[in-house]
């Protein structure tokens, strides 16, 4: 067998740049691709790589040796099913299809259960990093059997990202646990870029201060500890200008689009019941930016306030701000590995954040100074039961929630939406509440409904008649 060979279906932008990764690390790689249009750009492009082109499946698959390892990158859902049924009549048992979309997690189990009856070995492979992250080190979360992930891994770990000389690549666990620990990463991904560009919103309409000067406010952040690849995209954003002189940010519509892991990611929250309020409130939120027409006509009711804070008080608020981001990004992480805590039980994946974390750290999206912290504080308890009981978060969030109120009093008053920075403050608030106002919805229950209630004095279910 040649070890060093591997197939790659799919050649749009992921798996034309890990095909290169995979030439540049020594592997000798055979390509295919539904049209033929991409296949040639590739070789066209890079006529001197040792990769081979095929234009039929059966070329392409009698290229490989025997235990075959095919990588798809093909869009996922109905395409990976018609990829995966037509690559089936001319594979033997043992070969392995590792599946590299982003695929919603329940495809991966059924697909790995199919397969596995036919004797055929299915990795769900998540990968995060975008195209930058595929050519030069990505961050990759492979599910399935662990004996296949270690027949595997010697490839894995040459693709990955590195950080201080660690890939981010490791075992995840079974079948589904892959493509799920992405969805989470991708609500994440979510949850923190909502945070951001709700502080660039009160940056810009509070503090009424442009551009170059936010984005060297995002400079100044992503010194410590909001440093993460997402603040360091920002200011590099801001501070971008077209051929024109005009920075592009002013030129770009107000609407966001997405591709629907973040809605998986507030179904599978909803499904497992765990709060995942700040995460779905950025979803919301993309769908609420859709609506520009419905905006623009409601925006005439709306009073504009545009009373900016007194020069004096700047620096305090930045400061605030800097803070409250924080705060908020402490949240989006927690809720984020807690829906993972819960998934891990129901699905019986058996999850070790502090190496999830670890992956996490280098090569994605969501990498930041703050998975060190995760990570450590995983790998002393990997059972802790919310990252606010660890006494690092409890003390950064104690410290920081006075900004986190300031600014969300301010932006209401300036009328500026304040969504996920807002759902952080109140998870908290709720999740350090001894006593919350769920007695009343009990006994509300119990009224229209001999729902019955608990009580604090006594053991037991309980119904009152509350009509006389
Ligand atoms: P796309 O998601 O746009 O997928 C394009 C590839 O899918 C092309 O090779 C295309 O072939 C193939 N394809 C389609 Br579309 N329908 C097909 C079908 N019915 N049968 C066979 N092949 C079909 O490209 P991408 O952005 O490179 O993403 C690849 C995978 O990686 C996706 O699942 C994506 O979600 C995931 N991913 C993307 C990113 C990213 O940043 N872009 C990051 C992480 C993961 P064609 O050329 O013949 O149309």
């Amino acid at each position: 067998m040649l070890k060093k060979q591997i197939g790659i279906i799919g050649l749009g932008i992921m798996g034309t740049n890990l095909t290169l990764n995979f030439e540049k690390n020594g592997y000798q790689i055979s390509i295919f691709n539904r049209t033929k249009d991409k296949i040639n750009e590739l070789m066209l492009n890079y006529p001197k790589k040792n990769i081979k082109p095929y234009y039929t499946l059966k070329e392409f698959i009698s290229s490989l040796n025997h235990p075959k390892y095919i990588l798809l990158m093909v869009k996922s859902g109905k395409a990976t099913d018609e990829t995966i049924k037509k690559l089936i009549p001319y594979l033997k048992k043992k070969d392995i299809i590792i599946d590299g979309g982003n695929t919603y997690f329940k495809d991966t189990i059924k697909r790995y259960n199919k397969l596995k009856k036919i004797g055929i070995d299915f990795i769900g492979m998540g990968i995060s990093g975008g195209e930058e992250g595929a050519l030069n080190g990505a961050s990759i979360m492979p599910g399935g059997d662990k004996t296949i992930y270690n027949k595997i891994s010697h490839f894995l770990i040459k693709i990955a990202a590195k950080k201080n000389n660690r890939s981010c690549v490791d075992y995840i666990g079974p079948n589904g646990s892959g493509h799920y620990v992405k969805m989470i990463h991708n609500g994440i991904e979510y949850g923190n870029m909502q945070l951001i560009s709700e502080t660039y919103n009160i940056l810009k309409n509070i503090l009424l201060i442009n551009n170059k000067k936010i984005s060297k406010i995002f400079n100044k952040w992503n010194k410590k500890e909001l440093n993460s690849y997402l603040i360091k995209i920002t200011r590099n954003i801001l501070k971008f200008k077209n051929k024109k002189n005009k920075y592009l940010i002013d030129l770009i519509l107000d609407k966001a689009d997405n591709k629907g892991t973040g809605k998986w990611a507030s179904i599978s929250a909803l499904e497992l019941e765990s709060p995942f309020s700040l995460i779905t409130e950025a979803v919301f939120n993309r769908y609420l930016s859709n609506l520009k027409e419905e905006r623009k006509i409601a925006s005439k009711n709306k009073k504009i306030i545009n009373k900016k804070i007194k020069r004096i008080k700047e620096k305090i608020f930045i400061n605030d701000l800097e803070h409250a981001l924080y705060f908020g990004i402490i949240i989006s992480y927690t809720q984020g590995f807690l829906l993972m805590q819960k998934a891990s039980r129901k699905y019986k994946w058996n999850l070790n954040y502090s190496v999830i974390a670890k992956i996490f750290q280098e090569g994605c999206i969501i990498k930041a100074k703050i998975l060190n912290k995760i990570r450590s504080i995983y790998k002393k308890n990997n059972q802790i039961k919310n990252l606010l009981l660890s006494s690092f978060f409890q003390k950064k969030t104690k410290k920081y929630q006075s900004s986190i109120r300031n600014i969300i009093i301010e932006s209401i008053k300036h009328g500026i939406p304040t969504p996920t920075l807002s759902s952080a403050l109140s998870y908290y608030d709720s999740y350090n509440s001894d006593k919350l106002p769920a007695n009343l919805i009990q006994a509300q229950r119990d009224y229209f409904g001999n729902h019955m209630y608990e009580r604090t004095d006594k053991k037991g279910k309980f119904h009152t008649n509350w009509k006389i």
